[in-house]
């Protein structure tokens, strides 16, 4: 494996969920619709060294593992609670290992006293930071 000694790549990303409450009437186990993604920071194209982003939920949801190969890195689905996602970028280059990110599905704004149907988003800002990364990733990176 050859590394670029002295390189450093760094790449803003954010990630998060946004959730709806889908009103009284919904059934009860579907009743907040949610969508969890991870972008670059100005939404940017990731896929030229992004191979595919799993998303891995609670085992309530069905399947549990979910897999996007293309942009948006984006899944949704209803629900009734929240859990940890783990947000897992694996990267065209086999060589650097896939970055985790731990996200909490946000359902509930603690602001209101209510559910209300506002969107309840929950993001955060973070940097995938490639530190003397493999000779094909950097590249790969410098061509984006
Ligand atoms: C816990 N926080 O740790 C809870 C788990 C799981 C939520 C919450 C499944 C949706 C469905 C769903 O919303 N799971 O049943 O269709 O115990």
């Amino acid at each position: 494996m050859k590394r670029v000694k002295g390189a450093v790549f760094v790449q803003p990303i954010v990630y998060g969920s946004v959730s709806t409450w889908q009103g009284p009437d919904a059934d009860q186990f579907k009743a907040h619709h949610w969508y969890i993604f991870v972008r670059g920071l100005y939404h940017e194209d990731l896929s030229y060294f992004v191979d595919h982003v799993e998303f891995v939920l609670h085992e309530t949801l069905q399947p549990p593992v979910r897999i996007v190969r293309e942009p948006p890195y984006e899944i949704e689905d209803y629900g009734w609670g929240e859990f940890e996602v783990i947000i897992r970028i694996h990267f065209k280059d086999k060589l650097e290992k896939p970055a985790d990110m731990y996200h909490m599905l946000k359902l509930f704004s603690l602001t209101g006293e209510k559910l209300t149907t506002t969107p309840v988003v929950s993001d955060h800002y973070d940097e995938l930071v490639f530190i003397e990364p493999p000779e094909k990733l950097l590249s790969i990176l410098e061509k984006g």
